[in-house]
């Protein structure tokens, strides 16, 4: 599917997405999908579209089938032994929960404990070729009800451009991604940033650079949130331990899926670390669950849950719409929106059949 509006991010400028669905079947016919969340390339982290179809049809279909009936909450546990890919592994997961959950007439929300009907939505805003185009977009998604801003930021795109929209809008909440485009040795530059009382800073240096983010977020004002290093709940719980992450960006494609990002939400807000959910250019089949997990009390900030319209000219579900900054959580069993059958056959380019379907 090709975004409404590109964007340009540290590592390069995402034009389109393709989108790798599950659709798992129950014995007794009920159908659960899943949305991967990884890019054609591995760009933003190590998965790819192609990669996971591979990993999903060669290995983790055989152990799961190979099972007979199993529930949701056995898929990580089986697939275990096979190491990272926790995107892939997300996907089936999310397919087969929300099969059962149809089964037992529960949607995600209910299925995760939200405690919220609506969520607060921010949106994502890439690197722009000008400040005035910059402020152009940033006006369009105020106008939209927006309720936060992030800016995606990069080494000669960062004081200037957050400068001109904190000016435009003095009070709007502010955050910025950097997307580990920076080093340590950038502390001072970065520092600069903290009179703009943003909410956080989310993944300034590499993924794997733990105690830069710790140094970086004693040297800072401006909370350090981390995105692409927390793999699972167990990365989670180091980063908190060692001061490197004050906010957690909650993907959960990134985590292995929606139980992992359950976890990692309860083990925040025991620990008094702010999550907030994030977002993969979704469609509104990923994008129903994860609007049902920002709806836990943990997800005190907005999420990278925007509408439909964001993305997508035509959604492959229901688009979901913002009123008044907010989007509903569905309500129906499952993930509680309806996919779009001939749409999604109409942009399919490719499909492989796994067992007995
Ligand atoms: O780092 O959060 C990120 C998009 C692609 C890859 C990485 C990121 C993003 C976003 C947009 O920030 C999130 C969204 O609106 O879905
Ligand atoms: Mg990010």
């Amino acid at each position: 599917m090709s975004l409404v509006r590109p964007m340009r991010i540290s590592f390069g400028t995402l034009t389109d997405r393709d989108v790798l669905l599950v659709r798992a079947q129950t014995e007794n016919g009920t159908e659960g999908w899943g949305e991967c969340v990884a890019f054609s390339a591995p760009v933003y982290s190590p998965e790819y579209v192609q990669g996971c179809r591979e990993v999903i049809e060669r290995f983790f279909a055989p152990a799961i089938l190979g099972r007979g009936e199993i529930r949701a909450e056995e898929v990580s546990g089986l697939l275990e032994g096979f190491l990272g890919h926790q995107m892939a592994k997300a996907t089936i997961e999310t397919a087969l929960l929300d099969a059962q959950l149809k089964e037992n007439g529960q949607s995600f929300g209910s299925y995760f404990g939200a405690t919220r009907s609506e969520v607060d939505c921010g949106v994502s805003v890439g690197i722009a070729s000008s400040i005035d185009r910059l402020l152009e977009e940033v006006s369009l998604y105020v106008a939209e009800g927006y309720r936060r801003i992030k800016l995606k930021i990069e080494p000669g795109w960062d004081v200037d451009p957050v400068a001109a929209v904190r000016s435009a809008w003095p009070m709007i909440p502010l955050q910025v991604d950097a997307n580990q485009a920076y080093a340590l040795s950038d502390t001072e530059h970065l520092v600069r940033l903290d009179r703009f009382d943003l909410l956080l800073i989310e993944q300034p240096l590499n993924e794997h650079d733990l105690l830069g983010h710790a140094e970086l977020a004693k040297r800072m004002q401006t909370p350090v949130c981390l995105d692409e290093t927390i793999t699972s709940l167990a990365d989670a719980r180091q980063a908190v331990a060692l001061g490197a992450a004050e906010i957690i960006n909650i993907k959960p494609g990134r985590v292995g899926g929606y139980l992992e990002s359950v976890r990692i939400h309860d083990f925040c807000k025991e620990s008094g670390i702010p999550v907030w959910c994030g977002g993969m250019f979704e469609t509104g089949i990923g994008r129903a669950a994860n609007v049902a997990l920002a709806a836990l009390p943990g997800f005190i900030l907005p999420g990278d849950t925007s509408g439909s319209s964001r993305y997508f000219h035509r959604d492959v579900t229901q688009p979901f719409v913002l009123e008044g900054g907010r989007l509903k959580v569905p309500q129906g069993p499952g993930i509680g929106v309806t996919v779009d059958l001939a749409f999604v056959e109409e942009i399919t380019t490719e499909v492989w059949r796994i067992g007995a379907v």
